[in-house]
C-alpha cells in the first residue's frame, strides 16, 4: 500500500513537474500538457490569427469604407445637390410654365439705343415686364432714372446705391453700356417714370408701367 501511495504520489508529482516546466515553456508544452499548452497556445494561435486578420481586415474596411463612403457621399451629395438643384429648377420652370396659362406672363420689352436716342422714346408696360435697354449707337450711354444726378425719382432708386448690394434694385445701369452691352430693369412700380443717360444727359425716354 504504502509503494502504490508513493508510486502515486511520484506520479503526482512528476505531472505536477512536467505542469511547471510546460507553464515555463509555453511554446514547448503544447504537446507535453494537456491543460495549459493547448490553452496557451490557442490563446497565442488565437492572438495571432485575429491580429493578422484584424489588420488586413481593418485596412481593408478603411480602405473599402472610405471609397466606399466616397462615392456614396459624393453620390447622395451629387445627388441632393441634384435634386436641389433640379428642384429649384423644376420649381422655377413650372411656376411660369403655371402662370402663363393661368394668369400674367411678365413680358420683355426691348429699347434701342441709337446714336438718335431712345427708340421707342416711350415704352409702355405692364407692372412686373422688364425693360431691356441695347446699345446700338457709337458711344457710351448710361440709361437712369430721372432726376438727374441723384436718380431718385424711381423709387427706392437712387445713384448712391450704385455699387452696393442694392444696384440690381434700382432703375440705373449704373455704367455706360458699351456698344453691344445691353441693361435690364424689372419694373413693379406703377407709374410714368422719366429716364435720362446720364452720362452726356442729352437723351430721355420714359417708361410707362400699367
Ligand atoms: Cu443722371
Amino acid at each position: 500500500m504504502k509503494t502504490k501511495l508513493f508510486l502515486g504520489l511520484a506520479l503526482i508529482a512528476l505531472v505536477f513537474l512536467l505542469g511547471c516546466a510546460q507553464e515555463q515553456k509555453p511554446a514547448q508544452n503544447t504537446q507535453g500538457n494537456n491543460n495549459l499548452a493547448p490553452e496557451q497556445w490557442q490563446d497565442s494561435e488565437q492572438g495571432q490569427d485575429i491580429a493578422p486578420p484584424q489588420l488586413p481586415e481593418t485596412g481593408a474596411g478603411d480602405a473599402g469604407n472610405p471609397p466606399a463612403a466616397g462615392p456614396e457621399t459624393r453620390g447622395t451629395n451629387g445627388t441632393g445637390t441634384a435634386n436641389g438643384r433640379g428642384g429649384e429648377l423644376t420649381q422655377g420652370q413650372p411656376v411660369p410654365g403655371s402662370n402663363a396659362p393661368d394668369t400674367i406672363v411678365a413680358k420683355e420689352y426691348t429699347v434701342e439705343i441709337t446714336d438718335t436716342g431712345y427708340s421707342p422714346q416711350k415704352v409702355t408696360v405692364k407692372q412686373g415686364d422688364t425693360v431691356k435697354w441695347v446699345n446700338n449707337s457709337s458711344s457710351e450711354n448710361w440709361p437712369a432714372s430721372a432726376k438727374h444726378p441723384t436718380h431718385e425719382v424711381y423709387p427706392g432708386s437712387s445713384i448712391t446705391k450704385c455699387g452696393t448690394a442694392e444696384e440690381s434694385n434700382i432703375f440705373d445701369a449704373c455704367r455706360g453700356l458699351k456698344a453691344g452691352e445691353s441693361y435690364s430693369f424689372t419694373f413693379n412700380e406703377k407709374g410714368m417714370w422719366a429716364y435720362h443717360e446720364h452720362i452726356a444727359v442729352k437723351m430721355f425716354g420714359q417708361v410707362v408701367v400699367e
